[in-house]
């Protein structure tokens, strides 16, 4: 599905404004220090395309941004999201394969948005969304007990939550949107009552920690790709809370119980070995949330280095 697959558009976005704990803004600057891009230049053979630095937008986060709908900071996360959209869709448009770092999960609402349009544009398909995360982030604005976008995504992205003003998501056109049928999530162990009835009604594909003990990661794989159908765009939306915090403990709400990292580096060999991919997200890295020591962050980021890695194909032998 790529025209040029050795092209990487990287888009770099330092934004926290979608959950209340600061600090996942400096997770982009983190992970390109450790050496991300340089490896995946050096040892992967990308070419890298788009933007060399991180965004913080903070032009767009306007001084007063009172809840709406029960929302917290609806206009900056829709203006920031909006602009992300415009920069993935740049990338992708292209053909190449795009990678965000973020950030706060709420951006996935960007990236989901503009590879979504550009896929249709470039090959007048609908794209698939693998959503590997601890929770569901589907609550709509009215479900949610916390306010928080990050919680939210993809809600939006799939229409469940409507919104007219362009102020408040309502940029978001059905090209930006993906299909309920196309979305499936791996490694959901914490998912509120309102979105465990979301997912049940609208009978969404899910793979939570319990099908991963019960059947292996190697299966639930097999079922998720099965699911997606071959021969069908891929969008990878990685949120390292999906990882157990004894591997990503630097992260805003860590939940017990969860993947291994090398489970989380399967479903990204997984993924890749498809040959659909068409764009990752590597999301709620936090380096300044350290329980303990300060291994914690560096453990954390060098998790989500792995993770990336292997989405864009390290382990081909
Ligand atoms: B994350 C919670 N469901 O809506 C909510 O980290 C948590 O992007 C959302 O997955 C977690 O606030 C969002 C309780
Ligand atoms: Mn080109
Ligand atoms: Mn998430
Ligand atoms: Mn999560």
């Amino acid at each position: 599905f790529l025209s040029h697959p050795e092209e990487l558009g990287v888009v770099a976005v330092g934004f926290s404004g979608g959950q209340c704990k600061p600090g996942v803004d400096a997770a982009p600057s983190a992970l390109i220090e450790s050496g991300l891009l340089t490896q995946l230049r050096e040892e992967l053979g990308y070419k890298l395309y788009g933007d060399d630095q991180v965004h913080l937008y903070t032009d767009l986060v306007p001084k007063d941004d009172p809840p709406h709908r029960n929302m917290k900071n609806p206009r900056a996360v829709s203006s920031v999201t909006k602009r992300i959209a415009d920069q993935v869709y740049v990338q992708a448009k292209e053909g190449r394969l795009v990678l965000t770092l973020g950030g706060d999960h709420s951006i996935a609402i960007g990236t989901i948005g503009g590879s979504a349009k550009a896929i249709r544009e470039r090959l007048g398909r609908e794209m698939a969304v693998i959503w590997v995360d601890a929770h569901a982030d589907i609550n709509t604005p009215e479900t949610s007990g916390s306010g928080n976008i990050h919680g939210m995504p993809v809600s939006f992205l799939t229409g469940l939550a409507k919104e007219d003003n362009p102020d408040f998501f309502g940029w978001l056109k059905p090209e930006n949107q993906i299909s309920l049928k196309k979305l499936v999530y791996i490694g959901l162990r914490d998912v509120d009552a309102g979105e465990k009835r979301i997912l049940r009604e609208n009978g969404i594909k899910a793979f939570s920690m319990f099908d991963i003990d019960r059947h292996g990661i190697g299966r639930v794989m097999e079922m998720a790709l099965a699911h997606i159908g071959s021969d069908t765009p891929i969008h990878l939306s990685f949120d390292v809370d999906a990882l157990d915090p004894m591997w990503a403990p630097s992260t805003g709400t860590p939940v017990r119980g969860g993947l291994t990292l090398r489970e989380g580096d399967y479903i990204c060999e997984c993924v890749h070995e498809t040959g659909s991919l068409v764009a990752v997200d590597l999301v709620e890295v936090n380096p300044s949330l350290a329980p303990e020591t300060d291994i914690g962050a560096h453990e954390t980021v060098r998790a989500g280095c792995s993770l990336v890695r292997c989405a864009l194909g390290e382990s081909l032998l």
